[in-house]
């Protein structure tokens, strides 16, 4: 299993969605799972020990608020994290930055807030997958033109 997807909180799902949606158009093979930084420490601890033994090789977190489930995923391993901002009170701007803005040393790749984010970080999970899988980059490169291809055609 290739992509994990972490998400703080069940109202996370439905956004999610675009990025799972994504990964499978793509045949990358995923899992999500519920958990919170803050609200299931333990547990987060627990499924990011099994994650070597999965075989993972991209994370991607999805968090709203004060959103430390990306940097806190990041902090307990060297796997790329992909930090997706979730809406909020706030409009998704505390998100925004609680991911964005990781102190030097422990990276986090932030996306656009919501479903364009979600999107997104699959497309940038199979990117990075793609960098040493061949078929991988056959298959984006495919997306590519045939998103080309969607808006010439109007
Ligand atoms: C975060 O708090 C979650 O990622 C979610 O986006 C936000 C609100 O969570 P709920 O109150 O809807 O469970 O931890």
């Amino acid at each position: 299993m290739l992509v994990s997807i972490i998400m703080g909180s069940k109202s996370d799902l439905e956004v999610m969605k675009e990025a799972m949606d994504t990964l499978t158009s793509l045949e990358v093979s995923h899992e999500y799972r519920i958990l919170s930084a803050h609200r299931t420490p333990e547990a987060l601890r627990d499924y990011l020990g099994t994650l070597p033994h999965l075989g993972v090789k991209v994370v991607i977190a999805a968090a709203g608020g004060a959103a430390h489930l990306p940097g806190v995923i990041a902090s307990s391993t060297i796997l790329p994290v992909i930090g997706v901002p979730m809406m909020s009170c706030l409009n998704g701007i505390d998100s925004l930055l609680s991911i964005n803005q990781m102190p030097k040393g422990i990276p986090v790749a932030t996306m656009a807030i919501g479903k364009s984010g979600a999107g997104n970080a699959a497309l940038y999970a199979a990117s990075i997958l793609a960098v040493s899988d061949p078929g991988m980059a056959t298959k984006l490169t495919e997306y590519r033109k045939q998103q080309a291809l969607k808006v010439l055609e109007g």
